[in-house]
């Protein structure tokens, strides 16, 4: 069981990890027109994670009996100037999206509900993890600048993520 602010607020996470996949296809189809495959395979990677985000949550209000509402959502944009670019944006929107679970955690602190809380612990760790590899990214990306040697390299390693 899970309170009608909870639930509402769960829902709005649902439809921002709905955008960040929206988001990262969107940057896998930029890099791919720009035949930076390593960077689409990435961002690809990156945008199925993001659904499993949305699903892990759609499945918690079920399991809490509570009920699932899918809300539009926006078009990302389609063009970046640069892979640092695009990637220095990834970075600032996992900061917003850490700051919303942030959120999510003092509201079910506030409401009372353990069970949220616990559940939201995962994807605190998760943020972490994702903050910090984006930023290693955006770091290496900063280096090389325009040297397209250097960002082919970046797009070597980046084809390797599982
Ligand atoms: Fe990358 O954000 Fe989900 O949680």
């Amino acid at each position: 069981m899970i309170s009608p602010r909870l639930q509402d607020a769960l829902n709005k996470q649902i439809n921002a990890e709905l955008s960040s996949s929206y988001l990262y296809l969107a940057m896998a189809a930029w890099f791919e027109a720009e035949d930076l495959k390593g960077m689409a395979h990435w961002m690809r990677v990156q945008a199925k994670e993001e659904n499993g985000h949305a699903e892990r949550i759609f499945d918690f209000i079920n399991d809490c009996n509570g009920r699932v509402s899918l809300t539009a959502i926006e078009a990302p944009k389609a063009e970046w100037k640069s892979p640092w670019e695009a990637f220095e944006e990834a970075y600032g929107h996992e900061q917003k999206i850490s700051a919303m679970i942030n959120e999510l955690m003092n509201l079910a602190g506030a409401e009372k509900s353990g069970a949220t809380h616990d559940f939201l612990e995962w994807f605190v760790r998760e943020q972490v993890e994702e903050e910090s590899q984006v930023q290693l990214i955006v770091s290496k990306l900063k280096l090389v600048g325009d040297n397209g040697v250097g960002v082919y390299l970046v797009d070597q390693e980046l084809a390797k993520r599982e």
